[in-house]
């Protein structure tokens, strides 16, 4: 990649630059364009995919799209951006949503300075440098006083390693892999594992083809329909027209995307009001049962279990069959939204099809993948295809899929092997000038994504700039910093119903992972408060110290 201020040591061969970032999704991109266009800073993004998307390029299943509105599911930071994109459905599809990245792109003009194909293997601060040394699996090296892994939340999948683990012969897809070329199923017989939001997308688009459908469920799930439809002229002139209203409307709210039914509690009314209010919620579609019905429901089991009730009574309206419904249906006891409310549209009436069966693997676990298909409690099913549908190593997994190495050679699994220790989600102590995006301990995946990656790109640029003015080598988060923040994230987070669930909100999906509540649920607009705060005070709760040698980014960030 060519830079016209890169300095190359002729040594050893390292590249110097400003800073590295690794990921070339919502995150990467925009911390890309803030560090090189707003900073001036010499800046390289690496992305092991061909393109930019993140978790948008590698999700390409049937029926992958987003669960808030696309208006919302977009970038805030400039009006001209807002103004010439126009989405074609509420909820926009993945082809449409890395289309908008690929726009975002060349209108920025990022590509140039993103090396695709290319993974970032290792990264190693060097405490006498005050800089992180960077190794690709290209054989590039790099030093870099900033690093910022901005690698997605749930982009490392989760495989799980039945018996028989790679002995299928037929077609084996994972939704988080998919092929660019598309898959037909017509004609075939596919079993698919997994009944998260991924499955729940895909399951009703995949059983149109395919010659029969089996589902391995094994925990049943709550699912409230998308109610998708193509976009409202109407709703998108007002969208433009009322953008900064709208962005303002949504941070008020504890998700980033305004509900206006909101009550305080489902306790509080008669069975006929909460019902006659679930049913609007649900009519509304997608989080708005979840978020925007009741605000106890996700704090007390009373209130909970009256809409656990309301969606199990959904679902035995929808599938004819009761048998399958009781499969489908969460038992007493589950509660509802403390996973992820999975959004669908269609999905339980794809269990009324002829080509469609359900095989309930918590009854039935699953034994052994053989060379034809998967045996479950003696049963063999035999298929063309499998797919897993199995979700994510959320949070930590693509962070530790990098050798990074802090203080003393310390590796960050190391320090997070009792779970992750960060100071608000953005920096970890022994780990200076590396900062993550969207990371466990903010409100990452319980916040609208795209604005709270705003606010934390926004956040580490502003951070670089106050080093770079002042002259700091290093910023790191302190020790006891990071234990108040820890507790409080804890705190706040058992004050709700959601560490309770095995969910991977608390790693529960993954064997041996530590189980640790993951996000901060304080909500977005304290949360911004809190780190506004900090950097306030010049950044407090972290140790700033000087630079030790002179460097080409202050020159840069002073010129400005
Ligand atoms: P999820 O929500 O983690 O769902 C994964 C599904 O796969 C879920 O039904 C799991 O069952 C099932 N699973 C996982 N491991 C196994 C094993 N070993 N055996 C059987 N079944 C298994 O991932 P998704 O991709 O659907 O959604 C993740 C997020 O991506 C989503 O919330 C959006 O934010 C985007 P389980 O429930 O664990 O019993």
């Amino acid at each position: 990649m060519p830079h016209n201020n890169q300095v190359v040591s002729s040594v050893n061969s390292v590249v110097e630059i400003d800073a590295v970032v690794v990921g070339a999704g919502f995150a990467g991109l925009y911390m890309l364009h803030l560090l090189r266009d707003k900073l001036k800073l010499n800046v390289e993004v690496y992305d092991s995919a061909e393109g930019v998307g993140g978790t948008w390029y590698w999700n390409r299943y049937p029926g992958a799209r987003c669960d808030i509105p696309s208006h919302h599911y977009s970038y805030s930071f400039s009006a001209e951006l807002q103004q010439e994109w126009t989405w074609s459905e509420k909820y926009a599809a993945q082809p449409e949503i890395l289309s908008y990245l690929n726009h975002v792109a060349e209108r920025y003009d990022l590509l140039k300075d993103i090396q695709f194909s290319t993974r970032v293997v290792a990264a190693h601060y060097d405490a006498t440098q005050q800089r992180w040394l960077i190794e690709t699996d290209s054989g590039r090296r790099l030093s870099a006083k900033y690093f910022v892994p901005a690698v997605g939340t749930l982009s490392s999948a989760n495989i799980p390693k039945f018996k028989g683990h790679g002995s299928f012969e037929g077609e084996v897809y994972f939704t988080g892999h998919w092929p660019k070329e598309g898959v037909d199923f017509t004609g075939k017989r596919v079993g698919i594992i997994g009944t998260g939001a991924t499955a729940m997308q895909a399951i009703p688009l995949i059983a149109e083809q395919a010659a029969h459908l089996t589902v391995f469920q094994r925990t049943p799930n709550f699912a409230a329909p998308l109610v998708n439809e193509p976009m409202r002229r109407d709703v998108d002139q007002a969208a433009k027209a009322n953008y900064p209203e709208l962005r303002r409307q949504a941070w008020e709210t504890f998700a980033g995307v305004p509900f206006d039914r909101l009550k305080p509690s489902a306790l509080e009314e008669s069975e006929e009001q909460r019902r006659a209010h679930y049913e609007a919620c649900w009519q509304d579609g997608g989080f708005s049962l979840w978020i925007g019905s009741y605000g106890d429901i996700l704090f007390n089991k009373e209130a909970n279990e009256t809409a656990a009730e309301f969606v199990r009574a959904k679902i035995r309206e929808r599938v004819k069959d009761p048998v399958i419904a009781s499969v489908l249906c969460p038992p007493a006891g589950q509660t509802y939204g403390t996973k992820r409310q999975p959004c669908e549209t269609n999905y339980y009436e794809t269990f009324n099809r002829q080509n469609v069966s359900l095989v309930d693997i918590k009854k039935a676990p699953i034994e052994e993948i053989t060379g034809t298909g998967i045996t479950t409690a003696g049963t063999q099913h035999e298929f063309d295809a499998i797919i897993y549908a199995t979700g994510f190593d959320a949070f930590t997994g693509a962070l530790f899929k990098i050798d990074i190495r802090g203080r003393d050679g310390r590796t960050l699994q190391e320090y997070w092997s009792q779970g992750p220790r960060t100071l608000v989600g953005l920096a970890a102590h022994g780990f200076p000038n590396m900062f993550t995006i969207t990371g466990p301990q903010s409100p990452s995946v319980l916040f609208n994504m795209p604005l709270g990656i705003e606010m934390h790109c926004e956040w580490i640029a502003d951070c670089i700039e106050y080093m770079e003015l002042n002259g700091f080598g290093s910023i790191e988060a302190n020790r006891k910093d990071e234990d108040e923040w820890i507790s409080h994230v804890k705190e706040v987070a058992d004050s709700t119903l959601l560490p309770e669930a095995t969910s991977w909100y608390s790693g529960a999906n993954i064997p041996g992972k530590p189980q640790v509540f993951m996000v901060y649920l304080g909500g977005g607009k304290h949360y911004k408060q809190v780190i506004t705060e900090m950097a306030d005070k010049g950044y407090a709760g972290f140790k700033l110290e000087q630079a030790a040698v002179a460097d080409s980014a202050r020159k840069v960030c002073e010129a400005l």
